[in-house]
């Protein structure tokens, strides 16, 4: 059934999307597995658009879909723990000349959700609003969303300039799209995750 999910996305038929995804997390699938089937929609989307069989109208609806399915798909994380002590606190953004906004949003509530006071600065974040964010809140770790290959030399600035503000104990993960550990060591990030998952594991890692 997540081939059904997966198909309703591509086909942009929102209402049986949203209405999918709910029936699939009502019947035990993990939500892990809906955000995985969402990915791989995701990435048939967008093949579709470089290769100019869709345009930006249908990547603007896709994104719309997935923004409502991960509303559905949030309250359930399977991890979610309602912890009263916060284990540290979080920066988190989208890179400069990036918008990509979904995945992040759903990495930090998995991160608030599992017991991190997450700092959100949004999209498209300068590397100097990252460093002032970290040090008026004296947070622990920085994280880093970007889906443009246009968002590594940004995330390579970012971590420069948390090193150059002498915050050289922060640690730093990043995330998003193509991101992998070939990008972490350009960037000069700590640690690299594929998943919201992957993303509470590094930060627990580090508390
Ligand atoms: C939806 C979408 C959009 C929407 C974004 C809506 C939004 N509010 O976010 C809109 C339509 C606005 C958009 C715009 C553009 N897009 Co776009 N977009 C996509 C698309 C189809 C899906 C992205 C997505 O949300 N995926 C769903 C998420 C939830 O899935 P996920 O990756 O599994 O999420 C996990 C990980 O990413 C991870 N994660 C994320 N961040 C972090 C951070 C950390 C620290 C960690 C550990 C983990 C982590 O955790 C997430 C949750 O589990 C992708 C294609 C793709 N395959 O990704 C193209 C894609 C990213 N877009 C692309 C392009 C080119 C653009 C535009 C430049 C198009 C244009 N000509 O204007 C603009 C960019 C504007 C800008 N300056 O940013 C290209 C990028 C190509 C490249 N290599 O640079 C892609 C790959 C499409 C393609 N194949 O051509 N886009």
């Amino acid at each position: 059934m997540t081939q059904e999910l997966v198909t309703a996305i591509v086909e942009m038929r929102e209402d049986d999307a949203v209405a999918v995804a709910t029936e699939l997390l009502d019947d035990g699938t993990s939500p892990t597995s809906v955000l995985d089937a969402c990915r791989d929609a995701m990435d048939v989307v967008g093949q579709r658009f470089e290769t100019g069989q869709c345009f930006m109208p249908e990547m603007i609806l896709g994104g719309e879909i997935l923004g409502q399915i991960a509303e559905v798909v949030k309250p359930r994380m399977d991890d979610v723990e309602d912890s009263q002590e916060k284990l540290g606190t979080i920066v988190f953004g989208t890179v400069e000349g990036d918008i990509h906004d979904i995945a992040k949003d759903i990495v930090a509530f998995m991160l608030d959700t599992n017991g991190f006071e997450v700092i959100d600065l949004g999209v498209d974040v300068p590397p100097q609003t990252f460093v002032d964010a970290v040090e008026t809140s004296g947070a622990d770790i920085v994280g880093l969303s970007g889906f443009l290959t246009l968002a590594y030399d940004p995330m390579k600035a970012t971590v420069q300039a948390l090193r150059d503000a002498g915050l050289e104990d922060v640690k730093v993960m990043v995330g998003g799209g193509q991101v992998d550990e070939h990008i972490r060591v350009y960037t000069g990030a700590d640690a690299w995750g594929r998943d919201a998952a992957a993303a509470v594991k590094i930060a627990k890692s580090w508390t």
